[in-house]
């Protein structure tokens, strides 16, 4: 147990929980003015907790290849609302807020937030770390190269699985100094960010390298590229490869998977946890 809000912990220490994504960026909820947006964005959440999500992550920057950075003032003004809202209507929820701007951050926590999601890992902002540490929060750290902006114009790695491996154990020992307890903190190889798509099945095929840093992993699997690159399916089909990503990923001892389709995937972990259980009883 770690991650928790003063309601409920969340036992990481039990394989494959669903972390549900809430873009709130204004191609998701907008049309319709952002108060209808904020409404959307709510009942969105609740829905992913009603099919079993433990954890909502919203984010009101997009973070996936090439995309624009937001100011700080218009960040908050899309996600804040939205973490209230759903922190008044789910008290039990562990919310998580995916950013990597300090004063995004701090708002939110104060909010009702309980976990920072920063893919920087805690390097964008140099707030960051000082806050993560001040406020007890669960913290998310997550490799990536490069920048969202340009990563994918030319990954590069000596062996992608030893130098993730090599930031994440860096990182975490920064975090430590910094006052920041492992115990709060969960790891991410960061699927996309920075990496080609034989990098990231590399990473999937060799997650237990990861594993020995001793931290739970929490995987980003869905509807990325390289699924589309394996499939030849555009973004609107790739449930089925998202489903069979998130699986590898628990069998591989994954503990938080990271999706959009939240009702599917939760009845694929459930025949996972079933035949588990079965293998374990024998
Ligand atoms: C992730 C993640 C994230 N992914 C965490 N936070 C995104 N902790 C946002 C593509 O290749 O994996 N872990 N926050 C979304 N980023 C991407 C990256 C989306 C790549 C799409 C792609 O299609």
């Amino acid at each position: 147990m770690l991650w928790s809000n003063r309601r409920r912990p969340l036992d990481l220490a039990r394989r494959g929980a669903v972390l549900g994504i809430l873009n709130v960026t204004p191609d998701s909820f907008s049309d319709g003015g952002q108060h209808l947006a904020v409404e959307r964005a709510v009942a969105h959440g609740l829905q992913m907790l009603a099919e079993g999500a433990e954890i909502i992550d919203v984010g009101g920057e997009s973070t996936r290849p090439g995309a624009a950075a937001v100011g700080a003032e218009e960040e908050l003004q899309r996600v804040l609302p939205v973490v209230r809202g759903l922190r008044a209507a789910a008290p039990e929820a562990l919310l998580s807020i995916d950013t990597s701007k300090a004063v995004v951050a701090e708002a939110a926590l104060a909010a009702g937030a309980d976990i920072i999601n920063d893919i920087t890992a805690l390097r964008g902002d140099p707030a960051m770390r000082a806050l993560a540490a001040s406020s007890g929060a669960g913290v998310c750290l997550m490799h990536m190269q490069g920048e969202p902006g340009t990563m994918q114009a030319a990954p590069h790695y000596d062996d992608v699985v030893t130098d993730v491996r090599r930031f994440l154990a860096e990182r975490l020992a920064v975090l430590a100094a910094a006052g920041v307890a492992a115990e709060r903190v969960v790891l991410d190889p960061g699927i996309g960010f920075g990496k080609t798509p034989q990098h990231n099945l590399q990473l999937a095929a060799r997650q237990r390298e990861l594993l020995a840093l001793g931290r739970p992993l929490l995987l980003g699997w869905s509807r990325k590229s390289t699924l589309g690159v394996v499939t030849g399916r555009p973004v609107a089909e790739r449930l089925p490869a998202s489903l069979a990503a998130a699986l590898s990923a628990v069998v591989h001892g994954a503990t938080v998977l990271r999706v959009h389709d939240v009702a599917a995937t939760v009845d694929a972990l459930k025949v996972w946890r079933a035949i588990d259980e079965a293998g374990a009883a024998t």
